[in-house]
């Protein structure tokens, strides 16, 4: 059975980006079809400012949410990135294997650089080796497939040429993983910017649909949501990447899998937003609904953290054992 591995990091709360780029993938699709493990990976939280009680909260949160969401426990491996200690004892071997320009390329430390040092704050040094962690996140546990957002898909490459290296210099040890993407909303825009990405840490949450907005919240966003000046309902991201978006959001909360002949039945953008703010609401209904039981009851979460750590852990240290010894590191007494 095929091996899948993703993760979301508690640097906010979650958004529909997440959800349709990723987490909704993972509850409709990758738990069924393979032997899948699912992180909240706090140790990326680290790389930027934070505050260690909001990581803490949100961390909590996030691994509620992916339950709410659908999360079987009984089907895929839940667990927090920190509880298992294999994560950074593989990710220092990747940062032996990779190269300072290969961290540099990356595009995400390239905007989040910016953004570090236009606030003021130093650019932190985990910022620019996170592939390596993300590398390991994967690598640890013979991962197959990793399903992300359209966003992750060059730190997955990255990961793809350690192992390859890797396995080169020191000999077989990992398996060489792929990115896999849903195939609409692979990348959710933000509304009030839709030439860039919705992020959960982005400051300004008007553009931006978290998981838990209450229904009235959704649809003040949506209804709100920057268009163009044109009139007519065209599907085209380029030209009008404002109205893609409303589209695409309304086609994969619909389950459409065309979405430009989707748009093209609508003739006036109020019409579109009204639809999509409907469709995401009832999208997002049952998430927040299972969301208040299960936060009403996190014992429960615990014990599902707890059992997700444990075999985890019981998968990834042979691999990470094997990776110390082919490397040359002289094994513990
Ligand atoms: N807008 C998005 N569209 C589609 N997929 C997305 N993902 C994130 N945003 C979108 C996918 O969700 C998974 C978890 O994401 P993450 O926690 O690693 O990253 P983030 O939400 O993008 O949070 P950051 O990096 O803290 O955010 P920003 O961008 O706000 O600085 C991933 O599979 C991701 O692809």
């Amino acid at each position: 059975m095929k091996r899948i591995f993703s993760g979301v990091k508690p640097t906010g709360h979650l958004t529909l980006g997440n959800y349709l780029g990723a987490v909704r993938q993972w509850v409709e699709v990758d738990q069924y079809a393979a032997d899948a493990l699912f992180s909240v990976v706090d140790l990326h939280a680290l790389t930027v400012e934070h505050d260690p009680a909001r990581v803490t909260r949100l961390s909590r949160q996030a691994a509620t949410l992916l339950l709410a969401a659908g999360l079987d426990p009984e089907r895929c491996t839940v667990f927090v990135q920190s509880h298992v200690d294999e994560h950074a004892r593989l990710s220092y071997l990747m940062e032996c294997v990779a190269t300072d320009g290969e961290m540099r390329r990356m595009i995400q430390y390239k905007e989040k650089s910016v953004r570090a040092r236009e606030s003021g704050q130093g650019v932190r040094l985990a910022l620019l080796t996170y592939p390596a962690l993300m590398a390991a996140d994967i690598l640890a546990y013979a991962t197959d497939e990793v399903p992300v957002g359209e966003d992750q898909t060059q730190h997955v490459e990255l990961a793809r040429d350690l192992a390859v290296r890797f396995n080169q210099r020191y000999g077989q040890v990992f398996t060489v993983p792929k990115a896999t993407h849903p195939k609409v909303a692979a990348r959710v825009m933000d509304l009030q910017d839709p030439t860039s990405k919705m992020g959960k840490s982005h400051e300004n949450g008007s553009g931006i649909v978290y998981l838990l907005d209450d229904a009235d919240t959704v649809r003040r966003k949506i209804m709100r949501a920057v268009t163009d000046s044109g009139r007519e309902v065209v599907y085209d991201p380029e030209v009008s990447p404002g109205v893609a978006n409303l589209a695409d959001l309304l086609a994969a909360a619909t389950g459409c899998r065309d979405v430009a002949e989707l748009a093209a039945t609508y003739d006036s953008y109020g019409a579109l937003k009204k639809d999509t703010a409907e469709a995401v609401v009832e999208l997002l209904r049952p998430v927040r609904e299972r969301h208040a039981e299960l936060a009403a009851d996190p014992a429960y979460v615990e014990k599902v953290l707890r059992a997700g750590a444990e075999r985890a852990r019981g998968m990834a240290r042979p691999v990470v054992d094997r990776a110390y010894r082919a490397i040359g590191l002289l094994p513990a007494f």
